[in-house]
């Protein structure tokens, strides 16, 4: 009884426009609403099959997002005009809708940080606040090279074995690790576009609820360059 009236918060890993596996997933963590904070990691769109109805069902269900290097990137490409194929392909997409979709996305944070945990799409700099990180690295890193220029090579540690802080990281991007749990941080990516898993992280308890992708919405590429190590 107790549980079923308490107040959670629900943080679900990169999205990638796959909308079937994002509504099996709200049914089976019983999102309430009235009740449940809901939070999105960013990367909501791009390579699965349904990006413009991913992002709709995020705006309905009042969730909040911080940006992915997804979404930056098309911020990015847009201060040069939008000409980039990338931009091209998503504006054809959404239609009308899309410059609503870039001003929403202008408006969302690179990360969230209160009391409980730290949301940021790929990770943090060692030693540094996420206030005075450069954007690419939040959105983008998976290792740390000492400097914070090669954000992923593999012989580089993950950024996250560098993290020394007690408050909770949730973070995602590094598909290939098919979702990473440790004291003081949590990856929600699980590769759901790939074929494999969309995952929700449920606070305060740190439950892990996950679907099956229905199938593999595009090819295993660069992600996958960093294996399991
Ligand atoms: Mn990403």
């Amino acid at each position: 009884m107790k549980d079923s009236q308490s107040k959670r918060t629900v943080i679900i890993g990169d999205v990638h426009g796959c909308l079937e596996e994002l509504d099996l997933l709200l049914a089976k963590v019983n999102y309430r609403p009235e009740k449940d904070s809901l939070y999105f990691l960013g990367d909501i769109i791009n390579r699965g099959p349904y990006s413009k109805e991913t992002y709709h069902r995020y705006k309905e269900l009042q969730a909040v997002s911080i940006l992915g290097n997804h979404e930056w990137h098309i911020l990015t490409d847009m201060k040069n005009h939008g000409i980039s194929k990338y931009c091209q392909r998503l504006r054809a997409e959404f239609g009308v809708a899309f410059d609503d979709f870039l001003n929403d996305i202008e408006q969302w944070p690179l990360f969230i940080e209160n009391d409980e945990f730290i949301l940021v799409h790929g990770g943090l700099a060692p030693g540094k606040s996420p206030k005075v990180t450069d954007p690419k690295i939040l959105t983008a890193i998976r290792t740390w090279d000492g400097k914070g220029d090669i954000l992923d090579h593999p012989k580089n540690t993950p950024w996250f074995e560098l993290y020394t802080d007690s408050k909770l990281v949730v973070f995602g991007h590094w598909a290939a690790l098919e979702g990473v749990v440790r004291q003081n941080s949590i990856g929600l990516d699980t590769g759901c576009v790939y074929g494999k898993k969309l995952t929700a992280l449920i606070l305060p308890e740190r439950t892990l609820v996950s679907v099956q992708a229905k199938k593999t919405y595009h090819p295993i590429n660069s992600d996958w360059v960093l294996k399991k190590r």
